[in-house]
């Protein structure tokens, strides 16, 4: 044990076996509270895997990352800003691409993902067959079937975690693409987002929602900002001019 504590967000729709996951991983060693000034209730827990130390989080179940609603903004805030070492994707592969659009919006955050693909027995008595390569390939991160209640594929998904936190493997996390407007758009307020919030950020991710006119991103950027320069910074991102 070398006592660095990699942490882990599992993010995901509803139902796609987040909890059961968790509860595989973390056995006794979880406690549930609440996020921070929220009534949502947070799961945290640890485990070991390879002599390594793990923290992870359930966050909230969720159909998108957008932040319409308090589970939402809880689940991105914490992948945008809390900036786990590796956001694990929980897909039900009985309905892939239902569940892809969650992925594809994690992958837009973060290149630090995993996807994993839960559910594998019911989509094998479904006779869907899907080919973890090519999607990998696509995704451009690692791409792992599990069964989580039936404790499948447990090993190889935390195999996958530990090269991402570790950094040894390459990863290139599919970008959607937008058209020409927007994306000169983005290239245009990509310096400012840099300069002004530091290249820790998913910058082109907060371009995006800036060139959405989300508010709400705004006033979380300003919040972090002024905490992280205890008010020292003059330039601010006002509300409403994109
Ligand atoms: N057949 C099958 N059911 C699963 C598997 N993993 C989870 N489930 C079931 O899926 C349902 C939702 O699981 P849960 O962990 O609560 O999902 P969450 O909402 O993502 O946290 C529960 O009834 C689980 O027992 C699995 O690998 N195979
Ligand atoms: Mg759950």
């Amino acid at each position: 044990m070398n006592g660095k504590k990699y942490r882990i967000a599992l993010a995901g729709n509803p139902n796609t076996g987040k909890s059961t996951l968790f509860n595989q991983l973390t056995g006794l060693r979880q406690h549930t509270g609440n996020w921070p000034g929220k009534t949502v209730a947070q799961s945290k827990g640890y485990f070991e895997h390879k002599n390594e130390e793990f923290e992870i989080i359930d966050l909230p179940g969720t159909y998108s990352l957008i932040a319409n609603s308090m589970d939402e903004e809880i689940a991105r805030n914490y992948i945008a800003f809390e900036q786990p070492d590796v956001t694990v994707v929980v897909l039900d592969a009985t309905s892939l691409e239902r569940n892809l659009n969650i992925a594809l919006q994690v992958l837009e955050i973060t290149d630090k993902a995993v996807i994993c693909l839960n559910l594998i027995d019911e989509a094998a008595k479904k006779g869907i067959e899907i080919s973890e390569a090519k999607l990998q390939k696509k995704l451009g991160v690692p791409v792992v079937k599990i069964s989580a209640r039936n404790k499948v594929g447990i090993s190889s998904l935390l195999d996958a975690v530990l090269s991402v936190v570790k950094g040894l493997l390459p990863l290139s996390p599919f970008k959607m693409k937008y058209g020409d407007e927007i994306e000169e758009r983005i290239e245009e307020l990509l310096p400012d987002i840099q300069s002004i919030y530091g290249s820790h950020l998913p910058a082109r991710w907060i371009a995006l929602r800036l060139l959405e006119g989300d508010e709400r991103i705004i006033d979380e950027l300003n919040a972090k900002l002024l905490n992280e320069k205890k008010g020292g910074h003059s330039y601010e991102f006002a509300s409403g001019e994109y």
